[in-house]
């Protein structure tokens, strides 16, 4: 086993908790990182450190499903009170 894939060097992050370094889970396809980060999905959704809009546990950056559409002028930031989020089928 590759030291990179010893949990208890203490050098790995395990926030699925599965016993199986993070960067591990990820080349062994346990675990989908499709936003490139190093950390599993489920723990960028779970964590909080991606929206998952459609609560689908798919980081919503790797999905090209979502549109803005906004029923008014968007301000000087992009945003307005009249935005909301669509998705696409
Ligand atoms: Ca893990
Ligand atoms: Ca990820
Ligand atoms: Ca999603």
């Amino acid at each position: 086993m590759p030291d990179d894939c010893d949990l208890s060097s203490g050098s790995s992050a395990d926030c699925n908790t599965n016993l199986i370094p993070d960067e591990c889970d990820i080349a062994a396809g346990t675990s989908e990182d499709c936003n490139n980060n190093g950390v599993p999905d489920e723990c960028d959704v779970g964590g909080g450190g991606s929206p998952d809009a459609n609560t689908n546990g798919v980081p919503d950056e790797c999905e090209c499903t979502v549109t803005t559409y906004c029923t008014s002028t968007p301000n000087s930031s992009g945003n307005s009170a009249g935005c909301t989020i669509r998705w696409k089928v």
